[in-house]
């Protein structure tokens, strides 16, 4: 919205429906406007929300480099970059097929890990019952366990896509039970997801025992390790992603150091021998159609950075996951450019 009321956003010709999108990037400059994710309206300048883009500046977590705090305003700064209406690879227009909006940042407790688990828990929660499926923005990974309480109170136990170089499965730090490198043993403790539908995609290096893996796969998991992309391919990791989840409800995870630190430097914890930006994109495209009932892009450290590398690349997924979400929900096809003869109008939502 402009200070005087009108709103310029973010399309040629009439508007299809009461979404407010974001600024158009022919009539307001990139660089230049709100400092939103992709320039979108707040939640206090919309009537509701069907996706919701939370930040958890939260990085208490982790275990070796600091500063992932920063990673949600690194991830708008470098969102200004993205051409929003339409997305060849999906054909989908993420924010005309719902309203998207930004929900500002969690105020997480920098000294308390479990404050803060319960703030962003209270958070996502709060929205989720607003009608909003949210994507967070991290924050080290631990944010992730606050954002699956959430989803389950409000879903039950979800199907869960990791994406990271790590099994982020390990039991404790120091003492410390809940942690980035631990959290998801804690989130099989508390059986928020479906163990038996749930998988890691990009896992690789050296471990700290041998046993790691067979005491992850103990919860449930199964693997489609880094290195094996070099023999199935993008379309292979798709499909046996899909039959792990088949029709369940599904939440997706990206850790951003899934991707190989020349695709993204900035993170707490780089691995060589990742996943290219064009595999994890072509990956979380090829999930298009699930149930997605909430996601999140974690782990971008941007005082690593170089260029905005990390930072664009999470902000491009987390466009992904948007786009995703505009294709599960009932009422795309009245977004999209060209509804099928006949089809009946379809209320916004
Ligand atoms: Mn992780």
């Amino acid at each position: 919205m402009q200070e005087d009321g009108t709103n310029p956003t973010a399309r040629a010709g009439e508007p299809r429906n009461e979404v407010v999108g974001p600024l158009d990037a022919r009539l307001v400059p990139r660089y230049a406007g709100p400092g939103t994710f992709a320039r979108l309206p707040r939640l206090d300048q919309v009537e509701r929300a069907d996706v919701a883009v939370l930040g958890v500046p939260f990085d208490a977590g982790t275990s070796y480099r600091p500063g992932a705090r920063f990673g949600p305003e690194a991830v708008r700064q470098a969102s200004r970059l993205l051409r929003t209406a339409y997305d060849p690879a999906l054909d989908a227009e993420p924010f005309r097929a719902q309203q998207v909006i930004d929900a500002g940042d969690v105020s997480a407790n920098p000294y308390s890990i479990p404050e803060a688990l319960a703030a962003i828990e209270l958070e996502v929660s709060g929205l989720l019952t607003s009608g909003a499926t949210v994507v967070t923005i991290g924050g080290d990974h631990t944010i992730t366990l606050g954002a699956l309480r959430a989803v389950f109170r409000h879903s039950g136990p979800v199907a869960l896509v990791h994406f990271d170089a790590h099994l982020d499965t390990w039991d404790t730090y120091f003492g410390a039970r809940v942690t980035h490198g631990s959290f998801l043993r804690r989130a099989a403790e508390e059986g928020l997801f479906v163990d038996s539908a749930s998988t890691h995609v990009g896992i690789r290096g050296p471990l700290y025992d041998r046993e790691d893996l067979a005491a992850d796969a103990e919860l449930g998991f199964r693997v489609v390790h880094c290195q094996e992309l070099n023999d199935i391919g993008i379309r292979g990791a798709v499909e046996r992603i899909r039959a792990r989840v088949g029709d369940r409800r599904l939440y997706l995870s990206i850790d951003i150091d899934v991707l190989d630190p020349a695709n993204a430097p900035g993170t707490g914890t780089p691995e060589l021998a990742g996943m290219t930006s064009r595999e994890l994109l072509g990956i979380v495209q090829g999930l298009a159609g699930l149930d997605i009932v909430g996601a999140d892009v974690v782990e971008v450290a941007p005082a690593y950075d170089h260029a905005e590398i990390t930072s664009l690349a999470a902000a491009t997924v987390a466009y992904k996951l948007i786009g995703l979400l505009a294709m599960s929900k009932p009422g795309t096809e009245a977004a999209r450019p060209s509804p099928s003869p006949g089809a009946p109008d379809v209320e916004p939502r």
